[in-house]
């Protein structure tokens, strides 16, 4: 008797964690998986093989053990230096629409570099990104916070990214990013205890995703949210909650195209004397004159000039 062909399907991997998987099949289903042993070994230069986001073929070995066999193409992703081994990437999610980084002028205080460098990972993977300010409520409090959110939206808009300002506490600015999440599948980023959770709850409250305090002491937030996972919004569309990240990291650019990720200095490079002007010290740079002028904002500039020193450090394990 011949052996019954395996029952093949596909599916969207919804949360990792550690060896197992939960896919949401075609029919809507959560199964939970595990990956074939093969496919554990191809991708070395990762520390996770299958991302949040990825689509994947599996089957059942038995009725209790579904097995994800394949991943297939990727429409994009997102990926940064691991913190457990830093000559490994760590993939944070894959095919996605467009990318949120939620920043916080004050509790917790988001440096704008953090923002910057998350910028330049959405444009190095060709990813739309939107900026939202959250917890205006609380900048409104002091003057020089509400200063500061004014120039940082103004820093933002004008490059031409799209640019919110809300308060996830606070109903009435559901509409806003309601508008933005609607049938697009988002990946939200942002420190801890900067509101990723609450913003989806503003958006989906029937989610009641778990949210906390940051701490009083320290001003962070807590690491509430442990694990990536992708919800469906009642509107329509998805959105990957993951944990808060201190830093994103780069090294795959070349120093020479760090430039090009920073949308607002395109225009300029080609006016600098020599072709291969790193914007540093160079005589003749044009980036360098449109900082002087304020065409570019110098928080953007310094941005650069910090990434391109990373860059160009050696990376030991
Ligand atoms: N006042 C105020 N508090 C907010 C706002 N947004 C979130 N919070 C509070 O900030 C705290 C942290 O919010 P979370 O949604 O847990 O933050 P998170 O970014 O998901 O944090 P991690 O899961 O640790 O990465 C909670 O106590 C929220 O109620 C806001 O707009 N205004
Ligand atoms: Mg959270
Ligand atoms: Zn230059």
């Amino acid at each position: 008797m011949e052996a019954p062909t395996k029952f093949k399907d596909t599916g969207i991997v919804i949360r990792s964690t550690g060896g197992s998987y939960k896919v949401k099949t075609e029919s809507g289903k959560v199964i939970d998986c595990v990956l074939r042993g093969k496919l554990r070994l191809e991708e070395l230069k990762t520390t996770n093989p299958v991302a949040v986001g990825d689509r994947v073929v599996y089957y059942f070995e038995n009725e209790e053990k579904a097995v994800i066999e394949e991943i297939l193409p990727r429409k994009n992703f997102i990926q940064r230096r691991s913190t457990r081994s830093s000559s490994f990437q760590q993939v944070l999610c894959a095919n996605i629409d467009q990318a949120l980084i939620v920043v916080t002028i004050d509790e917790p205080f988001t440096p704008l570099s953090f923002v910057d460098s998350f910028l330049v990972m959405a444009e190095a993977f060709r990813i739309p990104a939107i900026v939202v300010f959250n917890k205006i409520d609380i900048a409104r409090k002091k003057e020089k916070n509400w200063e500061k959110l004014k120039d940082y939206v103004c820093i933002y808009a004008e490059i031409g990214y799209k640019v919110l300002a809300l308060s996830a506490l606070n109903v009435e600015d559901r509409p806003k990013i309601v508008e933005v999440l609607a049938n697009k599948i988002s990946f939200i980023s942002g420190l801890s205890g900067s509101g990723k959770s609450s913003l989806i709850n503003l958006a989906d409250p029937k989610l009641h995703l778990k949210t906390a305090p940051i701490s009083h002491h320290t001003k962070k937030g807590r690491h509430t949210t442990t694990y990536a996972q992708m919800y469906d919004l009642e509107f329509g569309g998805s959105i990957i909650d993951v944990p808060g990240f201190r830093e994103f990291e780069i090294t795959d650019i070349d120093r020479y195209e760090l430039s090009h990720y920073f949308p607002e200095m395109r225009k300029y490079f080609h006016q600098c004397k020599f072709n291969n002007c790193t914007h540093t010290s160079e005589p003749g740079c044009a980036i360098i004159r449109a900082v002087q002028e304020g065409e570019i904002a110098s928080t953007r500039y310094n941005t650069y000039l910090g990434m391109l020193n990373n860059l160009e450090k050696p990376v030991y394990d």
